[in-house]
């Protein structure tokens, strides 16, 4: 199998494992990384990870990622407000899967809205990192079909 994967995480999310473990767990945002480029690894996948708090670095990687062959993102805040961000999800032509770590229907009902669920292939919201986990699970079964 051949193909890049783009690993995108929004704001706040350099801070995992460091504040609120009790919604967001106690695994950083580099044993996320870790674990991700070990299941590309053992598909001679490529990972591209990044982590952003700037909006327009983000809309940046989703433009370089529109024709990779998979999109994992968990846009943080950005899923509340960002058209900008939600523009370049349609632009891309690949599966994304959103992840949110924690589960966006069981907190606040604002949180519930995520204005980019809908360009989105499908969402994994509340499975904590296990989330980046199935969703790379996914992208490879998809790749190894095609
Ligand atoms: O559950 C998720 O993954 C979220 O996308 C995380 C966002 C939140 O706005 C969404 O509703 C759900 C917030 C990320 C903040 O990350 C922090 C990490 C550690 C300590 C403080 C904030």
């Amino acid at each position: 199998m051949s193909g890049r994967i783009y690993l995108l995480n929004g704001p706040n999310l350099n801070l995992l494992g460091e504040r609120e473990p009790e919604l967001y767990g106690r695994h950083t945002l580099a044993d996320i990384e870790t674990q991700c480029r070990a299941q590309a690894a053992q598909h001679q996948l490529e990972l591209v990870a990044h982590q952003t708090n700037a909006e327009h670095e983000m809309v940046d990687w989703l433009h370089e990622a529109r024709h990779a062959a998979g999109i994992i993102i968990n846009p943080a805040a950005f899923c509340y407000h960002s058209v900008a961000v939600l523009d370049a999800l349609k632009v891309c032509e690949c599966p994304v899967v959103e992840v949110h770590i924690s589960n966006i229907y069981r907190r606040e009902d604002w949180r519930s809205k995520s204005i980019l669920a809908s360009a989105a292939t499908g969402v994994i919201t509340g499975l904590g990192i296990d989330g980046y986990r199935l969703a790379m699970d996914h992208l490879i079964r998809l790749l190894a079909k095609s």
